[in-house]
């Protein structure tokens, strides 16, 4: 099915929605807890979710507001909403928040990052004038546990944890990622002209990989290698 009229929940159960480009943003976790990550998409503020791979919607439900939202996330398989300084995460994608807290300066922070599997930061232009300056809250109490500097700030592709080393913090130049902790280099993918990197638990054990998104399909390396180990597709791309 072409997804060119859904545009509420009723609409996209069960269907197979593969091409038109409708979706605003696309999010990866392990949304049904089974150990491997899941493809969601987002358009405005209706979620879809595929939870077994085959191209085919099993979830489907609204949350906040859409794209008048500052951002929407993923945190230990729920849907995060930030909202300038108040975080608001779905655990059970009925549309109502069961978790809620307020972390951070809102808009003023350069970059709100959910941590994988769980916890929050921030990214933060402060007197270095770089915003590299990075708080975590593990816990999600809204009191930031650790706070640390960490690349260049605006001019980094991409911040992420979860990935290549003990701290698991990454960031992107390009198609190149660099660690945190250590001096290792991994690249996957053709960098900035892929339409997003995405960590999941692609290959399931608790491990996180990296994924590039093309079209409506997830490339995972689950070997780190730097070559496609396996893919799967769902949604329609973004717009
Ligand atoms: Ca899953
Ligand atoms: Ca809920
Ligand atoms: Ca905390
Ligand atoms: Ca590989």
């Amino acid at each position: 099915m072409i997804g060119i009229n859904i545009e509420n929940q009723n609409n996209v159960k069960s269907r197979s929605i593969s091409s038109g480009e409708l979706e605003d943003q696309y999010l990866i976790d392990d949304f049904n807890n089974d150990g491997m990550a899941d493809i969601a998409v987002r358009r405005g503020n209706l979620i879809i979710i595929d939870t077994n791979r085959d191209g085919i919607s099993n979830l489907a439900f609204t949350f906040g507001y859409g794209n008048l939202e500052r951002g929407y996330y993923t945190s230990n398989g729920g849907i995060a909403v930030v909202r300038n300084s108040s975080i608001f995460i779905d655990d059970n994608f009925d549309g109502l928040a069961d978790r809620s807290f307020s972390f951070g300066n809102g808009n003023s922070e350069s970059e709100y990052i959910f941590m994988k599997p769980s916890g929050i930061a921030v990214r933060r232009m402060d007197y270095n004038n770089l915003a590299n300056h990075i708080y975590v809250d593990y816990n999600m109490d809204g009191y930031s546990d650790v706070d640390f500097f960490f690349g260049n700030g605006a001019s980094e592709n991409q911040y992420t944890h979860g990935f290549m080393g003990i701290s698991g913090w990454a960031l992107r130049r390009d198609y190149v990622w660099h660690s945190y902790t250590n001096s290792n280099t991994y690249s996957f993918g053709n960098g900035n002209s892929e339409k997003g990197y995405f960590l999941g638990e692609y290959v399931g054990g608790g491990n996180y990989f990296m994924g590039i998104l093309r079209g409506n399909t997830i490339y995972y390396d689950s070997n780190m290698d730097g070559l496609s180990d396996g893919n799967y597709s769902f949604g329609t791309g973004l717009k």
